[in-house]
């Protein structure tokens, strides 16, 4: 009997094997979950549909977070497959490319928008519809990234936007836990995807976090290993918190200087 025998739950994010969503799709999967995905663009069908389909998901379907109307039209889907689901994955952050580089005072006001409309008012407009789905509680959680609290070269109005989204968690768990709701977040160390692919400089980051995190650099399975728990019942009485799951590096003051790998 897996932890999540008998609950339901849907995942946003998925773009590919590499995401992080399917690192956490796979632990969950695992321990008996019946899993929902939602995709952005026609374009991801043919990757989302048979990785949803190896893990015996019976619910796929697009969703463009940054329209209420896809997201009203996707919850009436959610609740005509499942009736009620018990935890939701919000794992959806976009910046136009252009933000993600140069100087930070050229932040243009559309980028700025557009950073924060997807990846930080998103999680505010899926757990509205997420939570009369949840009339016997639940766990929500996203996905940020130290960048928001620690200026991350190039990572830019994303930094905000992330920071945005951790104060988001938080107000979230106060608002939600009155309907036994919670909401976390976790601070994941970099980790190679989709949507780290060719941003200038991620390469050498990966190797700088991974040489001075006292666990070195995570996976997708270290992600989906604490999504266990955050979005089970071992986690009852957390929320609202930022959870890292970055192999260590937010402890470190200094890199260890007397270490060669460093
Ligand atoms: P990914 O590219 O696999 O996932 C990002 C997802 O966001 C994609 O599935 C994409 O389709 C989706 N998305 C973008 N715009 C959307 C929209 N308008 N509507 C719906 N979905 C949309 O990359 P990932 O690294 O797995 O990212 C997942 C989450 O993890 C993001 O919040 C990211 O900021 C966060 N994160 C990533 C890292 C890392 O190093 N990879 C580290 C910490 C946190
Ligand atoms: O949150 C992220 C990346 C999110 C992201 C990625 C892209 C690439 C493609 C948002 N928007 C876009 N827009 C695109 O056009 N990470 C935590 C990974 C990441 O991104 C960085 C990092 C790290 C780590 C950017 C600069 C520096 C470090």
């Amino acid at each position: 009997m897996g932890l999540f025998a008998g609950k339901k739950g849907i995942i946003f994010g998925l773009a590919n094997k590499n995401s992080i969503a399917w690192g956490i799709a796979q632990a969950l999967h695992e321990e008996g979950a019946t899993l929902g995905f939602s995709y952005a663009g026609e374009i991801l069908q043919k990757r989302v549909e048979p990785l949803a389909a190896s893990i015996n998901s019976p619910f796929v379907e697009e969703c463009d977070v940054t329209d209420d109307a896809a997201i009203d039209n996707l919850f009436d889907k959610v609740q005509q497959q499942f009736g009620t689901i018990d935890f939701l994955v919000h794992s959806v952050a976009f910046a136009p490319r252009e933000e993600l580089g140069g100087r930070f005072v050229n932040t243009s006001r559309d980028g700025f928008k557009m950073a924060l409309d997807i990846s930080c008012y998103s999680l505010i407009a899926l757990a509205k519809r997420a939570l009369p789905l949840m009339p016997n509680g639940g766990s929500m959680m996203a996905m940020t990234y130290y960048g928001a609290e620690k200026v991350t070269p190039n990572y830019n109005v994303m930094g905000v936007a992330k920071a945005a989204l951790e104060a988001t968690v938080r107000y979230l768990a106060w608002d939600l836990g009155k309907n036994r709701v919670r909401v976390n977040a976790i601070s994941a160390g970099p980790i190679k995807t989709l949507a780290a692919a060719g941003i200038s400089g991620f390469r050498k980051s990966l190797g700088y976090v991974g040489s001075v995190a006292p666990m070195g650099n995570v996976t997708q399975e270290d992600i989906g290993n604490a999504a266990r728990y955050l979005l089970s019942d071992w986690s009852t009485g957390v929320t609202g918190e930022v959870h890292y799951v970055d192999g260590g590096y937010n402890i470190m003051g200094a890199p260890d200087l007397d270490d060669d790998e460093a």
